[in-house]
């Protein structure tokens, strides 16, 4: 039986990564940072079946996953740990570099310390291309913009190809955006997914969005974890694009969102001053500044021809069966 260690486990790509794998009969081992409220909301069911076992520990903290690392004895490790608000990464760069570089530095360092044949996956990201114009591959420039995308982008030179380069068996999963009815709910598909539901129930009027304009890959993030675990699965290490090749602005999304729910939605006006009125004449969507990016990537579309040849992979869930099932959970969890 493989054994695994998932950092970021009780995340959306955690969870999902856990259930893919308790299918492959995997020994799962998840490392979890204490906090003042539930983290377990997304693998409850594995912890009552007892299929996941946990470890407190802290990507900032060596001893912890010094600890982990001589609990779990992992063939695999999956670095899904991070500080993944991009917006957040420009109020706390520190945090985000500490979490991003530092953190993952001292595990990956001590996990090939511990067993030289460890196989690596690390969580790297479409955002380190920032301005790189679509399509993107692996062997595109990255320009990023945020400090979460230039954590990653030097995390993904000075760990992962260093350490490579030394031998070890490291890969680079860079994906683009993934989402799913798991995802938090700062991230803007969920953000309008959840908010849209809230007012078909009458329990908001309306709510505040930023850059509509920006264009993104977006694809289903439990797609997305089985590409991380073929990827590990390979006998050379390597790194891979990970997305669905399409790609929408967030207005086309919200549209889609809408047109699921019978909105009726129509915009009036411009920049800071737009509107989202619905077919009975009520404003739901205005525009806030403060969810406007200090400095926004604006246009991303992967090319995965790679990770098709080399893995097999393609994605299976469509961008509308994906918002769909987003809205479907979000009504079922509101309606409760
Ligand atoms: O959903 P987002 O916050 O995701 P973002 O910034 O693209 O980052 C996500 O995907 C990356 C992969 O490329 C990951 F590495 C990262 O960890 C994360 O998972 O924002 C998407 C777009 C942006 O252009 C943003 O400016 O939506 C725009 N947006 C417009 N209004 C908004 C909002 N984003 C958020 N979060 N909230 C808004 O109200």
């Amino acid at each position: 039986m493989k054994r695994a260690l998932i950092t970021g486990i009780t995340g959306q790509d955690g969870s999902y990564l856990a259930d893919l794998l308790e299918t492959k009969d995997y020994e799962i081992y998840g490392l979890v940072r204490r906090t003042s409220t539930d983290p377990f909301i997304r693998i409850n069911h594995l912890i009552k079946n007892d299929r996941v076992k946990l470890i407190y520990g802290n990507m900032r903290d060596k001893a912890t996953l010094i600890r982990a690392l001589e609990i779990a004895k992992p063939d695999e490790i999956y670095n899904l740990a991070g500080q993944s608000d991009v917006r957040i990464s420009f109020d706390c760069p520190d945090e985000t570099w500490a979490i991003n570089f530092e953190g993952v530095k001292m595990l990956a360092d001590e996990a090939f310390k511990q067993n030289p044949k460890v196989k690596f996956y690390q969580a790297s990201t479409s955002e380190m291309y920032g301005k790189t114009q679509p399509p993107q591959n692996e062997a595109s420039p990255f320009e990023p913009v945020s400090p979460y995308g230039e954590s990653k982008h030097k995390t993904h030179t000075d760990i992962v190809k260093a350490l490579r380069e030394k031998g070890h068996f490291i890969c680079s999963g860079i994906l683009f955006n993934h989402e799913s009815p798991r995802r938090g709910e700062n991230f803007v598909t969920r953000k309008v997914t959840q908010n849209l539901v809230k007012i078909k129930l009458g329990m908001i009027e309306g709510f505040e969005l930023g850059n509509l304009e920006a264009r993104r890959d977006w694809g289903f993030a439990g797609d997305y974890v089985n590409a991380m675990w073929r990827m590990l699965q390979q006998e050379v290490a390597d790194d891979f694009v990970i997305a669905t090749g399409v790609s929408r602005t967030i207005r086309e999304m919200v549209e889609m969102a809408s047109e699921i729910l019978d909105l009726g939605l129509t915009w009036q006006g411009e920049g800071l001053d737009e509107i989202g009125i619905t077919k009975d004449g009520k404003i739901i969507i205005r525009i806030n500044k403060y969810f406007y990016r200090p400095n926004e990537v604006d246009y991303l579309r992967g090319d995965a021809s790679k990770a098709k040849e080399v893995l097999g992979w393609v994605p299976q869930v469509s961008f509308k069966e994906m918002i769909a099932m987003m809205i479907e959970a979000d009504q079922k969890i509101l309606t409760r």
